[in-house]
């Protein structure tokens, strides 16, 4: 199915149109659609695993915008139709092809009712789900395996609600772990012998690497949603505890990082920076851990607030609370791992955050929405070292300046941009060993755009960028909506591996591009490969190398 920005906003202002003629809005006050409680029941499960992320759970509007009833009741059921069938130039995708007709008319319906409040998730809820499956006692004193554990991938299934690591050097799958549904990112402890996965239902699941093959040992749902997990990597505290970041209810867990045993559970809700109001859902987004201090650093989302949460002391909590910008949500290092650089995606900003002195560096003002992923770190010709983002709402690449010692007249600026595919990217990557910039566009309605990589020479940056056609090797056939997703190296960096998504079939594959030749090296084809999303190699993961 092909689809182009223009043919996307015509269809929309078309719709758009033809409820305000037609008067087919259902006006703010009136009777929602009718629905059976069991229609309900299935919408709410759709909007869950499928909108909730980007709209929130209450619908007041984050990454997407707000659907509250007021709101959709006046958009009205054909236009509301129109939107979640072909999407929208500026990052909302067209479900077309992924969900049925019947329910994107069953969300149409729901999404004009009142959004049900979830229950809360405390710490009994929390500790009823605590299961420790191999007890450390019980676990190896030493690597059983003859796996080159820095060369592993931890590769998200999405939709099987499973990882399976798969070997860098042989490409084949070494095991399949049960985890919790969708998992959105995989992170290691700093000795790189546990990884952490976490599902957006919020399931947490401990794997350990040494095994004779590497097995679940531990697992806990910190909530009922949620997107991050990260370890504490800070001297002396190494492995030590894991913290798991919540959507709902909006909290951030502690726990014991090789049991996962909850130690300490922390609500996020509060005030918004700017207009500093009472939010009921700011979501914890991306967390990074400091290695300046005993820090985990939290992205709030709705409230614009990073928190550097000090664990060395969790009886007396210290959390130095940084005021940045809304809504803040995913990001990484600058090449030195000093400062974090965060998306604060509704400003068109990024928050550069001094994890030394704890305190906001800068606010750089960017392109629409940018959307990092962790980012790309390299040496410019020119500004020197740079780290960049790419956009979900336009093709620009910012490029920011990161070194105030040796380039002060470029730091913390928007030193220089380039112009990509085009808008609907979420992941950017290079390798210190690299002289590529590899930049997805897996949410741009057009398909030849979602289905191919731009590659820019980092030595030559005006030559603009080639076009790699990533799906077209991945050779899955025509049927479905193919989408190019997430490039990450292997531990050398000689390699760069590509998802492709299938969304009709499901069948899916991971496409390897030579680094240096661009050229294609091999693709991973398997059975139980189903909508493999974000891919973690363990060495760079490990050492926040991007
Ligand atoms: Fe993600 C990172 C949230 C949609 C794949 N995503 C993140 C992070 C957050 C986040 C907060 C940073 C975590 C960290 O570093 O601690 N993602 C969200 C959403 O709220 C959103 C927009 C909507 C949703 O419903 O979840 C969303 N994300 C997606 C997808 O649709 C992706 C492509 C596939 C999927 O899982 O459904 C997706 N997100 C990823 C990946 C990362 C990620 C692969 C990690 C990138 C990295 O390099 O670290």
């Amino acid at each position: 199915m092909k689809h182009n920005y223009r043919k996307t906003l015509a269809m929309a202002s078309a719709l758009l149109a033809l409820t305000i003629a037609a008067g087919t809005g259902f006006a703010a006050g009136k009777a929602p659609p009718e629905m059976t409680e069991q229609e309900f029941a299935v919408a709410k499960k759709i909007y869950f695993e499928r909108c909730a992320g980007c709209h929130g759970v209450l619908r007041k509007g984050a990454t997407g915008k707000p659907l509250t009833p007021d709101i959709t009741q006046e958009k009205g059921s054909e236009y509301l139709e129109g939107f979640i069938t072909y999407g929208s130039p500026a990052g909302m995708p067209n479900w077309e092809g992924t969900l049925s007709k019947d329910e994107i008319k069953l969300l149409t319906n729901y999404l004009q009712h009142t959004p049900p409040l979830p229950p809360e998730f405390d710490m009994k809820d929390i500790k009823e789900t605590w299961k420790v499956l191999v007890p450390t006692e019980k676990r190896p004193t030493k690597k059983m395996n003859k796996l080159d554990l820095d060369n592993l991938f931890s590769v998200t299934l999405r939709d099987a609600g499973q990882v399976a690591l798969i070997d860098g050097g042989t490409k084949k799958i070494v095991t399949v772990i049960k985890t919790g549904y969708a998992v959105h990112i995989s992170r290691l402890s700093s000795s790189g012998r546990y990884l952490y996965v976490v599902g957006r239902d919020a399931k947490v699941v401990l794997i350990d690497l040494w095994m004779e093959t590497p097995e679940a040992v531990a697992e806990i749902k910190v909530g009922m949603e949620a997107r991050s997990v990260e370890t504490s990597k800070y001297k002396g505290w190494e492995d030590k505890y894991a913290v798991a970041g919540s959507y709902w209810p909006p909290q951030y867990v502690i726990m014991k990082g090789e049991t996962l045993e909850p130690l300490k559970v922390v609500s996020t809700r509060g005030n918004t920076v700017d207009t500093q109001e009472y939010h009921p859902e700011p979501r914890v987004a991306a967390i990074i851990a400091s290695h300046e201090h005993p820090d985990f650093i939290i992205n709030v989302k709705e409230t614009g607030m990073v928190l550097m949460v000090d664990y060395s002391d969790l009886a007396n909590l210290s959390v130095t609370s940084i005021d940045s910008a809304r809504y803040l949500h995913d990001g990484g290092w600058d090449s030195t791992h000093r400062y974090f650089m965060s998306a604060a995606n509704k400003s068109n900003t990024i928050a550069v955050i001094d994890s030394k002195t704890r305190k906001l560096e800068k606010l750089v003002t960017v392109g629409a929405t940018p959307h990092p992923g962790r980012g790309a770190n390299f040496v410019h010709p020119e500004f020197g070292p740079v780290w960049a983002t790419s956009h979900l709402g336009d093709d620009r690449i910012s490029m920011i300046g990161t070194d105030p010692v040796g380039h002060p007249k470029s730091a913390w600026k928007e030193v220089g941009t380039l112009s990509g595919a085009g808008g609907g990217s979420l992941f950017i990557k290079t390798h210190p060993k690299s002289r590529n910039l590899w930049v997805d566009t897996p949410l741009n309605p057009d398909a030849t755009a979602s289905q191919s990589i731009a590659v820019f020479n980092l030595d030559n940056l005006k030559a603009g960028f080639e076009t790699l056609p990533i799906a077209k090797w991945a050779d899955l056939g025509a049927e479905g909506v193919q989408r190019v997703v997430q490039p990450e190296y292997n531990k050398d960096g000689t390699e760069v591996w590509f998802s492709v998504w299938n969304g009709a079939k499901q069948k899916s594959a991971i496409v390897v591009v030579d680094d240096k030749t661009r050229k294609l090296k091999a693709v991973i084809k398997d059975d139980r490969l189903v909508t493999p999303t974000g891919k973690f190699n363990v060495l760079n993961t490990q050492h926040d190398v991007y």
